[in-house]
């Protein structure tokens, strides 16, 4: 076992905590007071290969791993928890699965412009009475001979109004069951018959969210991916990349509440001394810190397992996103207390952290989901890694 990083690690943390720091942080408040969406810093993570981690270099990618997409997600999230969901969206939900299942013509066309920034990506698994539950979703893709027509909508979509590439789950055939729901890589910019319509949210503003409305749209043959049937499988292992990001983002921005807690106990005098001399104040800051790191080891451990090619790690990524969910939303709710009157004023960054910390305990599988599928393996009654 092997605790530390590698150089080649380190120096990737150190490039990307820089970049939030500069290019990021400074902004993430203003942006996100403007539902503002950056696609310019999408631009400029991709041109740092930030998006390609995980994708081979003949495809556009750097190949440094799931370990290393973590901690630049960490670093992203730190200073902007809206741009890690950016982040999730150009990588892991969508040009990783393209990569993982499809034919060489969708992998030629459509990674690298995901992981260069230069298009932005969403995927369609939500719908309006199908969240938890995905096998419920009512989306249909009927064969039409040399296209597929699909028509259906899909809620709470990160990047709905802003992405020009949608990986859509829908049904070809409701009456097979599991069996019947396939993954499709959908053109939104040239498709007629998407509508899209946005939402507002409590936090993660300057991620766009909205709704995705298909109607009679078509889809070549050929932008399924895998195999016809194969969706049910390709959602489950997507899902089980992206949940490592929710992870490693709540790590992040669990970070930057201890970061903001520990300045203010230091600078902030009452009764003639720091308030970081209060013990009430010593103990938030001491269980914050504790379980930051392990939150974080879990991540990591998690991210390593996938590196060592166990894709299929449902049970140790759920302990992770569901760990993680759980901290973070406990230090921003620490660090509003340390801060009191500032940490609920806009004018500071721990009022965004506080409303953008509940995401974690519910995107990507909530954290009752997480804790569903990690009770049934423990149990025997289902097992998570497959
Ligand atoms: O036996 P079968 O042929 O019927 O197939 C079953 C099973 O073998 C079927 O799915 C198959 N399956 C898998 N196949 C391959 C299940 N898991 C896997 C897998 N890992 N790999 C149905 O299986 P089941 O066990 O009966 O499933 P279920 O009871 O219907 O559901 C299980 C569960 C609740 C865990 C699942 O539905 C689930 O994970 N739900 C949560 C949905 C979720 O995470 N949604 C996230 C939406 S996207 C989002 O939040 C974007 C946020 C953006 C951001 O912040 O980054």
């Amino acid at each position: 076992m092997d605790f530390e990083l590698n150089d080649d690690q380190k120096a990737i943390r150190e490039m990307a905590r820089k970049f939030a720091e500069t290019e990021i942080a400074p902004h993430a408040d203003r942006w996100d007071e403007e539902h503002f969406f950056p696609r310019d810093v999408i631009l400029k993570m991709g041109e740092l290969g930030f998006f390609g981690c995980i994708i081979p270099e003949e495809y556009g990618g750097t190949n440094s791993g799931f370990l290393a997409m973590t901690l630049i997600t960490e670093e992203i999230s730190r200073a902007s928890s809206s741009l890690r969901v950016a982040f999730n969206m150009q990588s892991c939900g969508t040009a990783y699965s393209i990569y993982r299942y499809g034919t060489e013509e969708l992998r030629r066309r459509y990674i690298e412009p995901l992981i260069s920034g230069k298009w932005v990506g969403c995927f369609g698994i939500t719908e309006p009475n199908a969240g938890s539950d995905v096998l419920a979703m009512k989306t249909t893709a009927l064969d039409k001979g040399d296209h597929f027509l699909v028509n259906g909508s899909k809620t709470w979509i990160t990047n709905a109004h802003v992405a020009e590439v949608c990986l859509l789950y829908a049904y070809h055939d409701r009456e097979a069951g599991s069996k019947g729901m396939s993954a499709f890589v959908v053109d939104l910019k040239d498709s007629v018959g998407v509508t899209t319509r946005p939402l507002d949210k409590l936090g993660t503003r300057s991620s766009p969210t909205g709704e995705l409305i298909f109607e009679d749209v078509r889809v070549p043959k050929g932008n399924v991916l895998g195999q016809l049937g194969d969706g049910v499988k390709i959602v489950f292992s997507s899902l089980n990349q992206t949940r490592l990001s929710c992870a490693a983002g709540a790590v992040g921005l669990a970070q930057a509440c201890l970061d903001a807690s520990i300045q203010y106990c230091n600078e902030r005098e009452q009764f003639g001394q720091a308030i970081g001399n209060f013990q009430m104040n010593q103990e938030m800051i001491a269980n914050m810190a504790v379980e930051i790191e392990a939150a974080r080891l879990l991540t990591y451990r998690a991210a390593y397992q996938k590196d060592q090619g166990q894709l299929g790690n449902t049970l140790e990524t759920s302990y992770a996103k569901y760990f993680a969910g759980e901290v973070v939303a406990r230090a921003a709710h620490s660090a509003m207390k340390i801060l009191g009157a500032y940490g609920y004023s806009t004018e500071y960054p721990v009022a965004r952290y506080y409303r953008d910390a509940v995401l974690y305990q519910i995107v990507e599988g909530t954290a009752n989901i997480q804790k569903t599928i990690i009770a049934l393996d423990r149990l025997g009654i289902r097992k998570a890694n497959r």
